[in-house]
């Protein structure tokens, strides 16, 4: 076979390509046509076969003859795909219809927890007066829980808080003082901390007692503290969280690790007008200056130091903020009260 009688064949296939390729118009069609020209036994594959019959130094010539028409054959198979996809994917737009007016769906998005809400005021509250935030277990030791903060076995006011044991000397720590000691241990003072979290007591529930509550836990140790500066920060606090209307009181109570102790009330000084929900005073925690029997405990010198702390109930918080009536409810987790905060 002589050179010119190849390009002869490969102007041949070429025009034969070309037609075939104009009546081409659909993804299977395409592939017949690569099939019959590109595929094994093909038109293109045949003429390369057909070099061998050439005179080896025809055959570099011949070569670029056929890769010509072979990428010829490639680039006119990829635009033509690339034609009918483009063709389809716009009869496809062209079908589809948006009705811009139809409403949308409604997801429900969800919230912070009122509780939570609470509890992160108060932490950024007390952050901005220099206390840092602590957490403690919740299933505690009654070393922690009770006989670390002066109250011994057999004491009465173990009484006051019914506890869950877990086993052994095991309980849901009863409330969030025992928090106060783990961290007393920790650091030297100055300690300024609160701590907030979960606390769990024998309780029948009613509308101001659950099982499962909610303290915050205030303590300050350094030297020459004195109970006006406890009055001075659960004043602070109070303005920030519930407004310049709201003032406070200390009634005399009795907790074995404070002494004295005091129950902290609070009330609007408008008589209600603006306070919504109540009128007279109301008790918001218990607090006190650290009894020295504690400070010796975790090796503070009671003579150099003193300290005071107090423990706040976060559900009676929210539900003198909003009005709520019944403690219950936070634990109902009903969608119809939680979307309300
Ligand atoms: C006192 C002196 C300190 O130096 C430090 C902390 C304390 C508070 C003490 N540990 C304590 O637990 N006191 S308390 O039993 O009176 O509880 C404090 C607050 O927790 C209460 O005022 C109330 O708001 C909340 N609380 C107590 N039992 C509750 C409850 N809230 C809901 N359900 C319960 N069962």
């Amino acid at each position: 076979m002589a050179l010119d009688e190849l390009q002869g064949e490969v102007d041949k296939v070429r025009l034969e390509w070309e037609e075939a390729l104009a009546s081409a118009g659909d993804p299977e069609s395409l592939e017949n046509l690569r099939v019959r020209f590109l595929g094994r036994k093909g038109k293109v594959s045949a003429l390369m076969n057909r070099m061998k019959e050439l005179e080896p130094h025809q055959r570099a010539e011949a070569g670029k003859l056929l890769n010509s028409l072979k990428q010829q054959v490639t680039d006119d198979l990829q635009k033509l795909q690339q034609a009918l996809e483009r063709e389809a994917a716009e009869q496809r737009f062209a079908q589809e219809s948006y009705d811009l007016s139809l409403p949308g769906v409604w997801r429900p998005v969800g919230h912070v927890h009122p509780l939570t809400q609470v509890r992160l005021e108060l932490e950024e509250i007390f952050l901005r007066l220099g206390f840092d935030v602590a957490a403690g277990p919740e299933v505690e030791t009654e070393y922690y829980n009770f006989d670390a903060l002066n109250i011994p076995a057999e004491h009465p006011a173990r009484d006051e808080w019914d506890s869950f044991y877990v086993e052994g000397d095991l309980l849901l720590r009863t409330h969030t003082s025992p928090v106060q000691i783990r961290e007393m241990r920790k650091r030297r003072p100055p300690v300024r901390i609160v701590c907030p979290g979960r606390c769990y007591r024998r309780e029948n529930p009613d509308a101001t007692h659950a099982q499962v509550f909610h303290q915050l836990e205030l303590l300050w140790v350094e030297e020459g503290l004195t109970m006006a500066h406890l009055k001075w920060i659960i004043d602070e606090f109070v303005t920030a969280f519930f407004g310049a209307d709201y003032e406070m009181r200390f009634a005399a109570d009795y907790f074995p690790f404070t002494e004295p102790s005091a129950q902290v009330h609070i009330r609007p000084r408008s008589g209600g007008a603006t306070g919504r929900h109540h009128a007279g005073w109301l008790e918001i925690g218990g607090a006190g200056m650290v009894d020295p029997k504690v400070l010796e405990e975790v090796e503070y010198n009671p003579e150099q130091y003193t300290g005071f702390a107090f423990g706040l109930g976060l559900e009676r918080m929210a539900m003198l903020r909003w009005g709520i009536e019944d403690i219950r409810l936070f634990l109902q987790n009903d969608p119809r009260f939680l979307r309300q905060f």
